[in-house]
């Protein structure tokens, strides 16, 4: 028993010091919250319920948690512009089961990405779109610019009437033809945009305006480029009909919840606010980064897909690492020396290959920008790669020089002073 209570407080230790001191972490869906987020994300919230279906609560208890939602609820309606958020999805994949409960009905047609196109498993019928029992068609998808054909994709939502069209990706490079779509299609078919992946951009304007270009619904989760606490949020265009919002909210409780992990809200709003201050700074230097880590790696010779757009506009960059032994061999191997990413199927991959070992390789610079690293750090971490992947020099000394590299950046950038606020903190206690 002792043995297992001290593993289990070494294990956090090394989890720690390793992911946060020593690595050099590119997964495109990870986040780390600033201190004071991260000093708020426990307290007694933690084991307390607050069902409710609009104003209609079940406990009592419950005055402290209905404040923090509504605070983090207004600020997501204030920087939309909108009178419809809520905060209280556990998971942007929940977020996007509770659109699929409020608006549509088993054997409807979804249209989106589609897995090979970079969709998330959640807009298909492998995930919760098909625990609804949807059926999902994939847009056309142009390879060359990585985003969607829109005159095909036109024709195929004409073609498949589908209830519902998801867009936003995992694999996730530039804005999507919103717009286009909206104008082309039937207007009582629903843009619902998943913007997981670059919602920390879009919260700071620094990738597409979803709502002005003619999403009906935003679903996100609140932990990738927005570096929040894990969770997931459902947003509605201030155009959205008040009885849609009606059934989103039944279908949030009782159809899909019932808590909702209050203990993240504290933490949600603070990273809202935080953005609110230094965010602009922040997405900005986000798009520099991955622009410049496309550069520095494209100039070493790997294969980062589209050079001729400037390899991306959000947190991503897409490679195809077959010459270097494909996805799979490509992420172990970095691993090895602590650069941490993920394999990534690209859409000519077969379902075995995608599954198995695929092409690619997905990146995200959001970390490393918290961090504080800018466009000549790029360059480094670019060596890095290439002393790993082309000279093949021994992992131990690359991974020596990695964690000398990761000592210069111990400070998490873009927020609230921790020291200044964790005393004020004290003084409110
Ligand atoms: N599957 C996650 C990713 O994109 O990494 C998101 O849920």
């Amino acid at each position: 028993m002792d043995t297992d209570r001290r593993r289990v407080i070494e294990i956090v230790n090394l989890q720690n010091k390793w992911r946060r001191e020593q690595c050099v972490n590119l997964i495109a869906s990870e986040s780390l919250m600033s201190p004071l987020a991260e000093r708020l994300f426990v307290s007694d919230f933690e084991g307390r319920y607050n069902e409710h279906s609009g104003p209609e609560r079940h406990y009592e208890g419950t005055k402290f948690s209905y404040e923090i939602e509504e605070i983090c609820n207004e600020l997501f309606r204030k920087n939309f512009i909108t009178r419809y958020a809520d905060v209280r999805p556990i998971s942007g994949a929940i977020a996007n089961l509770i659109i699929y409960a409020a608006l549509t009905k088993p054997g409807d047609i979804i249209v989106g990405l589609g897995i090979p196109n970079g969709a998330h498993i959640s807009h298909t019928r492998w995930g919760v779109a098909g625990i609804r029992g949807l059926k999902n068609v994939d847009v056309a998808f142009n390879v060359a610019t990585m985003n969607i054909d829109v005159d095909k994709t036109v024709e195929i939502i004409k073609k498949a009437s589908p209830k519902l069209v998801m867009l936003g990706a995992s694999m996730f490079l530039f804005p999507e033809p919103i717009r286009e779509i909206k104008e082309q299609i039937n207007p009582k078919i629903k843009i619902i945009y998943d913007a997981a992946h670059v919602f920390g951009l879009v919260y700071n304007k620094v990738f597409q305006r979803p709502f002005d270009e003619g999403a009906d619904i935003i679903t996100s989760s609140t932990h990738k480029t927005f570096q929040g606490p894990q969770g997931g949020i459902i947003i509605g265009n201030y155009k959205l009909l008040h009885e849609d919002w009606k059934k989103i909210d039944t279908a949030i409780f009782p159809g899909t919840l019932s808590n909702t992990h209050i203990h993240r809200f504290p933490a949600l709003a603070i990273t809202a606010l935080e953005m609110n201050k230094f965010g602009r700074a922040y997405a900005e230097q986000v798009v520099k980064n991955a622009k410049a880590l496309g550069r520095a790696l494209f100039d070493r010779g790997f294969k980062v897909l589209c050079p001729h757009l400037g390899f991306t506009e959000s947190h991503q960059l897409i490679l195809d690492v077959r010459k270097h032994g494909g996805g799979q061999y490509v992420a172990k191997q970095l691993a090895r020396c602590n650069i941490i990413c993920n394999k990534m199927a690209l859409p000519q991959d077969s379902p075995h290959d995608a599954t198995h070992n695929p092409s690619g390789i997905r990146l995200g610079v959001q970390e490393l920008t918290r961090w504080g690293m800018k466009e000549p750090d790029m360059a480094t971490v670019a060596e890095f790669w290439k002393r790993a992947m082309i000279d093949k020099e021994p992992t131990e000394r690359i991974k020596y020089d990695i964690i000398a590299f990761k000592k210069k950046f111990n400070k998490i950038l873009y927020c609230f002073n921790p020291q200044k606020a964790l005393h004020e903190l004290e003084k409110v206690g």
